[in-house]
């Protein structure tokens, strides 16, 4: 039964800052820790919906930072959400698509938190608003970023003797090019078959660069190669997945359904990182996923290290899907010290678990949101009295 009428009261945004396990380091930032900006959308039912917009490295890695996120939020998108009544999504988000340019991110957020609202009030899973989970579990790989070889290799083993990932991202691209093959390849010997070697360049190369790094990656071991080259050169990507020497990932490249046909159109890359905060959101990312399906790409879960909020959303989408070639790499959570959850979320036998439960199935641990609040860095966006 569809539950009475209710409208959104309030839309809150927050930063929690929280520390990551050890540096995190890519071509593009070094990140000590983490900026979640979190979303909560209540309901005059009393129902709360939660969203996330977590980007890396402040302004580094994408054109929105945390900060500009939360003001955009607060000035510009949840005004034109406060005081209407819930119901299609869709249709809630039309004015913020038509009223603002950009802001994927910020959108996402948002467009999360009102999934969450909507499938709570149904008492069903997020991912049932997109079809239905066919997977009670996504395989999850890990990253290796700590810039030193005998460490990832210690970080590797442990990981593998836990039973938690089995396949490892390394983040290159800082070093020379001959230091980071080198690098690939003692991990790669080190793990041995039990392991599968990929890395993310974060852009780092020049396309002349990558040609010959390709084939160097390849006889080191490695077997997908992510956004080797600068997020504009659709061409140039092209060229490179053309080769044929390692399957190529997209992600920089890939901001939303219009930069997925473009890069399907050509077969511009042979995997797509779904990310629902770069494609704008759960259901541009949704399009995304089309897109790739019927350019026959290959889809990866790819994340923008977010805490568990925008982790679970992502997993429910992914869930969805028939196939996920490649996996996921919904780790966020797991890179931080703390926890956030009053139930952490699942990792076990390789694989991340949805949870049970309605919406998304996780619950804000409020001592945490306290802990971690970033002083003066909450709001809430009221109905204005007249
Ligand atoms: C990226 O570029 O893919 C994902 C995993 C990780 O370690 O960094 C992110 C961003
Ligand atoms: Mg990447």
């Amino acid at each position: 039964m569809i539950p009475s009428t209710a409208t959104i009261e309030s839309v809150e945004t927050l930063i929690l800052d929280v520390p990551t396990i050890r540096p995190h380091r890519l071509s593009v930032a070094i990140m000590k820790g983490q900026a979640l900006v979190i979303v909560r959308i209540r309901l005059s039912d009393g129902t709360v919906g939660l969203g996330e917009a977590t980007t890396i490295g402040g302004l580094s890695y994408g054109e929105e930072s945390p900060e500009s996120i939360k003001v955009n939020i607060d000035t510009y998108l949840a005004p034109l959400l406060v005081g209407r009544e819930i119901g299609s999504v869709s249709g809630l988000m039309a004015p913020l698509r038509k009223s603002a340019q950009g802001n994927r991110f910020a959108k996402c957020a948002l467009e999360t938190a009102l999934f969450d609202a909507t499938a709570r009030r149904l008492n069903l899973p997020l991912s049932m608003l997109f079809g239905g989970s066919q997977h009670d579990a996504i395989p999850v790989a890990w990253t290796l970023a700590s810039g030193d070889t005998s460490r990832d290799i210690a970080e590797a083993e442990q990981m593998l003797e836990s039973r938690r990932h089995h396949v490892f991202k390394l983040k290159i691209g800082a070093r020379s090019m001959a230091d980071d093959v080198r690098h690939c390849a003692e991990i790669h010997r080190a793990l041995g078959d039990a392991a599968r070697i990929r890395v993310d360049l974060n852009q780092a190369w020049t396309e002349t660069q990558a040609v010959g790094g390709l084939s160097m990656l390849a006889d080191a071991g490695v077997e997908l190669v992510e956004q080797p080259i600068a997020a504009a050169n659709h061409r140039g990507l092209k060229r490179l997945t053309d080769l044929a020497r390692l399957p190529i990932m997209a992600d920089e490249s890939l901001h939303g359904p219009s930069d997925a046909f473009a890069l399907a159109r050509d077969h511009a890359a042979d995997v797509f990182a779904l990310k629902i905060t770069q494609s704008g959101g759960l259901m541009a990312a949704a399009d995304v996923a089309a897109i790739a399906r019927a350019a026959h790409i290959d889809l990866y879960g790819g994340t923008m290290l977010e805490g568990p909020i925008g982790t679970i959303a992502t997993a429910h989408l992914c869930a969805t899907f028939d196939t996920l070639a490649w996996g996921s790499e919904l780790f966020g959570p797991l890179l931080l010290t703390e926890e956030i959850l009053t139930e952490p979320l699942v990792y076990q036998d390789f694989k991340l678990h949805l949870p049970q439960g309605p919406g998304l199935g996780i619950t804000l641990d409020e001592e945490k949101v306290a802990r971690f609040r970033r002083a003066g860095a909450t709001s809430s966006t009221r109905p204005t009295s007249h």
